[in-house]
């Protein structure tokens, strides 16, 4: 099973390469942001307190997205794998999908860690808020909320996936197609099944 984690700060391109790498791969898309979103969109409770957090560049509880996590894997049976796309964003999370997944016995194999400047985070996220709608990404204060979130409460999680060996950095400042590149590079070195075909009768 290839079960990847795309990490990085709000507008890193996690959800960008996500998108790409299941299409590639054959793995399912798990992004705890989406989740939420549709949450919003269907007016649950859950949606209607998490908007409340995220309108303002907070995170949700832990037990709320870690809740979602485990209902998808259990919905997932047959799949291939899975691309965790803005989740785990704490080590309380980090640690949960690892017992998760020690459930299914099918470990994390790779961490990829997008790198990109504070300047660019910001003026990628406010270019996509033009045209989004969605509330945290239209206004510099908020934007700039999320990015401390993410320094003070997610990047410690790059020194728990270091002392497993699973993290990679990629520089994520360039084209999209370069930054795929860069981590299908890091995906073949751990992806068991590649190059593996048919035995021909
Ligand atoms: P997310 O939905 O995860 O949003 P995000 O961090 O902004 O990343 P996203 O994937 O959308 O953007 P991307 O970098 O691809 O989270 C939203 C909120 O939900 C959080 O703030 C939090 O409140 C809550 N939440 C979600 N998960 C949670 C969890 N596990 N625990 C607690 N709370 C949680 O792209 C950004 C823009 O950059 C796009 O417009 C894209 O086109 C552009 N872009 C991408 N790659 C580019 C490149 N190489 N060059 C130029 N532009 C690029």
């Amino acid at each position: 099973m290839l079960n990847i984690v795309l990490f990085g700060p709000p507008g890193s391109g996690k959800g960008t390469q996500a998108e790409k790498i299941i299409d590639k791969y054959k793995l399912v898309h798990l992004s705890t942001g989406d989740m939420l979103r549709a949450e919003i969109a269907a007016a649950t409770t859950l949606g209607l307190e998490a908007k409340t957090l995220m309108d303002k560049g907070e995170l949700v509880p832990d037990a709320v997205v870690i809740g979602m996590i485990e209902n998808k894997l259990a919905g997932n049976k047959t799949a291939g794998g899975f691309v965790f796309d803005g989740f785990p964003r704490t080590v309380k999370q980090a640690e949960a999908l690892d017992a998760l997944l020690e459930k299914h016995k099918a470990p994390i194999k790779v961490v990829l860690s997008i790198k990109v400047g504070e300047e660019e985070l910001t003026r990628r996220i406010l270019a996509r808020g033009a045209t989004s709608g969605r509330a945290d990404d239209q206004n510099e204060t908020i934007v700039k909320n999320r990015v401390v979130e993410y320094r003070t409460k997610t990047e410690p999680l790059a020194n728990y996936y270091t002392a497993q060996g699973k993290l990679k950095d990629i520089t994520g400042e360039k084209p999209v197609d370069e930054v795929f590149a860069s981590l299908c590079h890091e995906i073949d070195k751990v992806n068991s099944n590649k190059g593996l075909t048919p035995s021909v009768p």
